[in-house]
């Protein structure tokens, strides 16, 4: 059976539900994932890069057809001043799977990637840059591939004899993701194929985050590998990053992980802090009690010190029982929005 009639075989069974003996759950808006091969999107951020957009996204659809899967290519074309919204206008001509979102004015990859993810939907989204430094028509098999062969979550493509000015910067920033994010890849900060599960459970995307999407995704458990793939130098046009990403990176890596370790849970973070005031503050109050009663003494400045440490714990908890609610409605919001995405999500 080819692909389309897969496809609407599983629509098929979607429609009149599941037919006896069928092992589809009821509720499940998806036929079960080894019903038919895996569909995949292709998320392209791109910004002034005529020179190139055009073959990123025909390779695509070639790989897509080599591995005779259905597939769709996103472009978030941000506020580009050149020729690419013209070309990809006329590619839309040639292609119905692929969907063109323009911003007039730049927002950044972050904001690309997120509406991208959201508006995705394949069962593996990979994220390919606009510049061909990848070549998709090689790497959206290689990285399918492995994510198959090796039944992972997240496949990281790892770039073999790179040569742009920028593997210092790399260096310390893969560095910081293994030390501080726990992720152990090579090559954290280049293309990636993630299984849907994986988009699904992404906190809102802010500030630079697409750096960290291995970080999150590790955080939640997912199975994250590796696979070489080739690169080569941009053929045209230019790099919009430079080194001043790298304390930039660094500041987001903070608030990621502290963000990543507390906001399921903020009681710990503000109740321990919390905890632990009131506990020194104990210890000194029975130090001065003490005092008091060996010595018929009194402390001043250490009670008055001692006192204003009491209530500021009481403060921290009272603030960590109001962090707790508030993340329990941002959860609420951020579970609506995910079964009204899924709901309103078509298979491809
Ligand atoms: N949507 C969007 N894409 C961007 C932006 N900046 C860069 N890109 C795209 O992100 C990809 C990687 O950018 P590039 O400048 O090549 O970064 P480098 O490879 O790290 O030097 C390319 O496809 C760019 O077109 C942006 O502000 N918004
Ligand atoms: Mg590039």
């Amino acid at each position: 059976m080819d692909v389309t009639a897969q496809v609407s075989e599983a629509r098929r069974a979607q429609e009149t539900g599941p037919t006896p003996g069928s092992p589809l759950i009821e509720g499940m808006t998806h036929p079960a994932p080894h019903a038919r091969p895996a569909t995949i999107s292709v998320v392209v951020p791109a910004r002034n890069e005529e020179a190139t957009i055009a073959q990123v996204v025909e390779r695509s659809f070639q790989a897509f057809s080599d591995l005779g899967r259905a597939g769709e290519v996103l472009v978030v074309n941000d506020g580009s001043s050149d020729r690419t919204a013209a070309i990809l206008a006329e590619l839309q001509q040639r292609h119905d799977r692929l969907r063109v979102f323009t911003q007039r004015r730049s927002r950044g990859m972050t904001a690309a990637l997120q509406q991208m993810f959201s508006a995705s939907r394949g069962d593996i989204v990979i994220l390919i840059p606009a510049d061909m430094e990848s070549d998709p028509l090689l790497d959206v098999p290689t990285l399918v591939n492995t994510m198959e062969a090796q039944d992972l979550d997240v496949v990281a493509g790892w770039r073999q004899e790179r040569r742009d000015n920028k593997v210092m910067a790399s260096r310390i920033y893969n560095f910081v993701m293994t030390k501080i994010g726990g992720v152990d890849v090579h090559d954290g900060n280049w293309i990636k194929a993630m299984r849907r599960d994986v988009i699904d459970s992404f906190p809102p995307l802010r500030s630079d985050w697409h750096r960290f999407l291995l970080m999150i995704a590790a955080h939640n458990g997912f199975r994250i590998g590796e696979v070489p793939t080739f690169y080569q130098p941009r053929p045209a046009g230019s790099s919009k990053f430079g080194w001043e990403r790298i304390p930039k990176s660094f500041l987001d890596v903070l608030v990621l992980k502290f963000l990543l370790a507390f906001s399921d849970a903020p009681m710990r973070f503000f109740g321990g802090l919390g905890l632990a005031g009131l506990i020194v503050s104990g210890v000194i109050f029975a130090y001065l009690i003490l005092l008091y009663l060996v010595a018929q003494t009194q402390q001043r400045p250490i009670f008055i010190a001692a006192g204003i440490l009491a209530v500021i714990s009481v403060l921290l908890i009272l603030v960590g029982f109001l962090a707790e609610l508030i993340v329990t409605q941002g959860q609420r919001i951020v579970e609506v929005e995910r079964r009204l995405d899924e709901r309103d999500r078509e298979p491809l």
